[in-house]
C-alpha cells in the first residue's frame, strides 16, 4: 500500500509543482513500473492478510461456532492414583471449510467453579471440519490433582446440570495452504449431574436377628437412577445409615458400578443397631402412621475397589446425606407376626 500511495504522491506533487495540459495518460505510461510495482504489492499484501489473518480468524470463529456433544463417558479401572477415562463425543459444524485439527490437550474444568483448576487432561485426536465428526476417546488418567477431581465427582454427585468446559489449544490445517495455524478449542457443556441420588429406593427388605456371619442384619435391594451420561465404577461401597439424626450403622453395596439410566439394581446389606430400630418402629409417627416406614440418611463413607481406597468418590460420596425411606415394618411384621405397637413392645 505505501507504494501506491507514495506513486500517488509524486504524481500530485508533480502535478501541483508543474501545472501541463498533458492529461493523465502521459503520467500513467511514464509511472507505469510505480503502479506495477504497488498493483503487485496491493496483491501480496491482500494473500497474505488472507493467510496471516482471515484464515485464521475464519479458522477460529468456525471451530467457535462447532458444537461439542458428549454421549458417554465410562470411567473404569478406577485406582487411587490413576483411572480410565473414555468419551464418546460428536462435534458438529457447517462442515463448509475443509481443514484439519490437529490433536491436542484438552483440559477439563467445572466453568462454574471459580480458578478452572482442570480436573482432567484429556487427549483429543486429530479431527476434521466435517459437518458431522464422531470423537471417540479412551486413555488411562493419572490422578496428579487428587483435590480437583474429588470437587469434579462432589459436583457431579450433588448436581442436577453442571457445566464442563475443555479448552487447549491447537492448530488448523486449511486444504491448500501449507501453514498450521494456531487456534483454541473452548467449549462449555452443560450435563445432567447425579442429583444426589434422588429417587433411590430400598425394596424387599428384610432382618437377621443377630446377624450373619459378618455381623450384617438387615438386607434389601436398592435401586439407584442415574440421571448422568456416566458410567461409573465404584467399587465396594460403605455409608453412614442415620435415623433421625442418629448414626446407627453402616450400610454396604458391593461391586458398584453405576451405568446411565435406571438399571442399577443392587443388593445392600447393613449392620445396624436393632435396639435404636425397634425403639424408633414404637414411637408415632411410625407405629400408626407409617406401617414402620423409617426415613433413613445415607452418607458415604468409604469406597474400595480391588483393595484400592478410591478417596475421590468416597470424599465425594461424604459430601451430602441422601434422605430413603425404607421399609421397616413388612420385614419386623414377617419375623414377629405384628407391627411394633405404640411405646414398644
Ligand atoms: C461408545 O460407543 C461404543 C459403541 O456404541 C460403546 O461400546 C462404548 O461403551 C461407548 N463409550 C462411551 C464412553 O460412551
Ligand atoms: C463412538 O461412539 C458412538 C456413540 O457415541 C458409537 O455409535 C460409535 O460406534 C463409537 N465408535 C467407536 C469406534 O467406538
Ligand atoms: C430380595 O432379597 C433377596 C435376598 O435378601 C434376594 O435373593 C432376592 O433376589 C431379592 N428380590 C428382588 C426382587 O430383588
Ligand atoms: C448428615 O446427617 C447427619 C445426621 O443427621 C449429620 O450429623 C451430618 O452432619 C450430615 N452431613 C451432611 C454432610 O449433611
Ligand atoms: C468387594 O468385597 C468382596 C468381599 O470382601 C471381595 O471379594 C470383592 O473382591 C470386592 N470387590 C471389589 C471390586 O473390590
Ligand atoms: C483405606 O482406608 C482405611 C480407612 O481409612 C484404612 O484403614 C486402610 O488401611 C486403607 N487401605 C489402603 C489400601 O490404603
Ligand atoms: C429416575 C431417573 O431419573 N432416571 C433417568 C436416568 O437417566 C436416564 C438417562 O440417562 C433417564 O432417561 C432416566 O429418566
Amino acid at each position: 500500500m505505501s507504494l501506491t500511495d507514495k506513486a500517488h504522491v509524486d504524481e500530485s506533487e508533480h502535478v501541483a509543482v508543474k501545472p501541463r495540459k498533458r492529461g493523465c495518460l502521459g503520467h500513467c505510461i511514464k509511472l507505469w513500473w510505480a503502479y506495477l510495482i504497488g498493483f503487485i504489492v496491493l496483491v501480496i499484501l491482500v494473500v497474505c492478510l488472507v493467510i496471516f489473518v482471515g484464515i485464521p480468524k475464519i479458522a477460529q470463529s468456525k471451530l467457535d461456532d462447532a458444537e461439542l456433544t458428549i454421549d458417554g463417558i465410562v470411567i473404569t479401572n478406577t485406582q487411587s492414583n490413576q483411572l480410565s477415562m473414555a468419551i464418546n463425543s460428536t462435534i458438529r459444524s457447517d462442515g463448509k471449510i475443509h481443514a484439519t485439527i490437529a490433536g491436542f490437550v484438552g483440559d477439563m474444568y467445572l466453568e462454574d467453579l471459580e480458578g478452572h483448576i482442570p480436573f482432567a487432561r484429556i487427549n483429543f485426536p486429530e479431527t476434521t471440519s466435517d459437518a458431522l465428526q464422531v470423537v471417540n476417546i479412551s486413555q488411562t488418567l493419572s490422578l496428579v490433582d487428587v483435590t480437583a477431581i474429588t470437587t469434579f465427582n462432589t459436583w457431579l454427585l450433588t448436581s442436577s446440570l453442571l457445566r464442563v468446559t475443555v479448552h487447549g489449544d491447537t492448530t488448523v490445517k486449511v486444504k491448500g495452504v501449507a501453514k498450521l495455524f494456531p487456534v483454541t478449542f473452548h467449549k462449555t457443556i452443560e450435563m445432567p449431574g447425579l442429583n444426589l441420588l434422588s429417587g433411590l429406593a430400598v425394596t424387599n427388605s428384610s432382618i437377621k436377628l443377630g446377624g450373619d456371619e459378618n455381623g450384617d442384619n438387615f438386607f434389601a435391594t436398592v435401586n439407584i437412577p442415574n440421571t448422568s451420561l456416566f458410567t461409573i465404577e465404584l467399587g465396594n461401597t460403605s455409608f453412614h445409615n442415620y435415623l433421625l439424626g442418629k448414626d446407627v450403622g453402616t450400610v454396604f453395596i458391593d461391586d458398584l458400578t453405576l451405568v446411565p439410566g435406571d438399571a442399577n439394581k443392587y443388593p445392600m446389606r447393613a449392620a445396624i443397631s436393632q435396639n435404636d430400630i425397634l425403639d424408633t418402629l414404637g414411637e408415632s409417627p411410625y407405629c400408626d402412621k407409617t406401617n414402620g416406614v423409617l426415613p433413613f440418611q445415607l452418607r458415604g463413607k468409604s469406597v474400595v475397589n480391588h483393595g484400592q481406597n478410591i478417596t475421590y468418590f468416597a470424599n465425594a460420596l461424604a459430601s451430602a446425606n441422601q434422605t430413603v425411606e425404607i421399609d421397616l415394618g413388612t420385614p419386623v411384621k414377617a419375623l414377629l407376626g405384628k407391627l411394633i405397637p405404640c411405646g414398644g413392645l
